[in-house]
């Protein structure tokens, strides 16, 4: 017997540009799609895991057929919730582990809501970041995911999260819509 998820899947991998000629493009490939709990977690065993990544790739889990791409129908006027874990004692496997669950098991949003899109996972030189990727930057909407996104990364009093639109978010200048 296998458990439906309420809508299908794709992992997505940033492999790591070798020279600057390979475009996000080029990098960026889908690896696998999934619409059960029994195949996720068959593959979630399968693919390395986080913290054996090598330094600027990236995972992305995205609904359905929306691309990890700003400019994708879906995310073009949304933006993304993001937390950056600098120490090396953080358990990026655990808290990766559980924003997976949270966004395939559709915990991190109401029923009634359909805001989330995916969530990406980037390793760099200067620690994690983890990514939850959104339809809009409704206020009202974001901020009692952003809530259950900091529960789910199991920050503590202090540690603080930030929305930004994917509009700026190529602005070095500009701030983030939300801090919390
Ligand atoms: P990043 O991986 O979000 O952050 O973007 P980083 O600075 O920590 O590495 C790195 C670069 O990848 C951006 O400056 C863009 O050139 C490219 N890039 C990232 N994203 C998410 C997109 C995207 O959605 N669309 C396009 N066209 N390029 C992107």
């Amino acid at each position: 017997v296998k458990h439906p998820l309420n809508s299908k899947w794709t992992l997505w991998y940033t492999k790591p540009a070798v020279d600057s000629s390979e475009s996000w493009a080029d990098l960026l490939k889908p690896i696998v799609s999934f619409d059960t709990v029994e195949e996720f977690w068959g593959i979630y065993h399968a693919v390395p895991k986080a913290a054996d990544l090598p330094l600027k790739s990236d995972y992305h889990l995205f609904r359905n057929d929306i691309k990890p791409e700003w400019e994708d129908r879906a995310n073009s006027k949304g933006g993304k919730w993001s937390c950056q874990f600098r120490s090396k004692k953080t358990d990026i496997h655990e808290l990766w582990t559980r924003s997976l669950l949270s966004v395939i098991g559709e915990t991190i949003e109401n029923d009634e809501q359909d805001e989330v899109n995916g969530v990406v996972l980037n390793v760099r030189k200067n620690g994690y970041r983890i990514g939850l990727w959104t339809k809009s930057c409704n206020q009202a909407n974001l901020r009692p995911i952003g809530e259950r996104f900091k529960k789910v990364l199991k920050l503590s009093d202090g540690e603080t999260i930030e929305f930004m639109s994917h509009k700026e978010s190529g602005d070095r200048n500009a701030a983030p819509l939300i801090v919390m």
